[in-house]
């Protein structure tokens, strides 16, 4: 799949959301994904509205959110009008089914209600996603399971990650895709019958940095020439390497750079 167009594969993906996704990639040129990671409303807007025109989709933790504000989601909503992006609720859930519906649908966030895509740990197993589906499926979302991660000394490796495939090769209706560090298509799967060559699956992928290489915390950073050239990823997710910089001016110089840079790299994979 990495070796098609966004267009084509558009074209031919099934799922609402992320047909929707491949579309908004496609027409703004943009495979960058901004993780919004700041815990105050007027922040949170404020980096939206300036990194707007540069990303395809933004991502979110609404929990970290200090003065939440159910309103929060309508200005949310009206900014990814405006600039013509997608939602990710980076939500990472990883209870058993009943609850995560629960936690899906409810609560004082009603994630499901406004997020296009969200995503979880396959450490469950698959009760999981039929959980996540039966409230998502309906409303046309998308799950994401994570099957890497990009952290140091995780456990998201060999086996697990294998089953991580299986389980999304087997829920192909709603699970649209992976957290992951490289393409998954050639991860050995428990069961090969359940292996379909019409599969696509998006490969989002965090730890994408062009100044640092990690933080004090064990997070490693990549490019994004080396996340979607040489890795195949289909989008980059990048947090403090853009609404860190300090002034709107700044900010919004270093989502156009990230965007330039993927989207070069991108551009690089599909003619090679
Ligand atoms: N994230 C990772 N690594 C993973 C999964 N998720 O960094 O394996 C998320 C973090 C954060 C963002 O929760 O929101 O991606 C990365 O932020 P950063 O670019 O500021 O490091």
């Amino acid at each position: 799949a990495h070796l098609q167009t966004y267009a084509q594969r558009a074209q031919k993906h099934a799922n609402p959301a992320a047909k929707a996704l491949l579309e908004t990639i496609e027409r703004k040129k943009s495979n960058l994904c901004v993780s919004v990671d700041v815990t105050k409303q007027a922040d949170f807007l404020r980096i939206i509205d300036v990194v707007g025109p540069y990303i395809c989709l933004v991502k979110t933790h609404i929990d970290i959110i200090e003065d939440f504000d159910p309103s929060l989601i309508d200005r949310l909503r009206e900014l990814s009008e405006k600039h013509d992006f997608l939602i990710f609720e980076d939500r990472k859930f990883a209870d058993i089914g009943n609850t995560v519906a629960l936690q899906y649908s409810s609560g004082v966030y009603k994630i499901a209600s406004w997020s296009h895509i969200t995503n979880a740990h396959p450490v469950p197993g698959p009760g999981i996603i039929s959980g996540l589906a039966s409230v998502g499926r309906p409303l046309g979302r998308g799950l994401l399971l994570l099957a890497e991660m990009s952290s140091k000394g995780n456990l998201a490796t060999g086996a697990y990650t294998a089953e991580a495939v299986h389980m999304a090769r087997t829920h192909r209706d709603f699970v649209v895709g992976f957290i992951a560090m490289r393409r998954m298509e050639s991860v050995p799967t428990p069961d090969a019958s359940v292996v379909d060559e019409d599969e696509d699956f998006l490969v989002l992928t965090p730890g994408v940095g062009l100044d640092v290489k990690g933080d004090a915390m064990g997070q490693q950073y990549r490019t994004p020439r080396e996340v979607v050239f040489e890795s195949g990823c289909d989008v980059i997710i990048v947090g403090r390497g853009i609404y860190g910089k300090g002034s709107d001016a700044e900010v919004q110089a270093q989502a156009e750079r990230y965007r330039k840079e993927g989207w070069a790299a991108y551009e690089d994979r599909i003619s090679t």
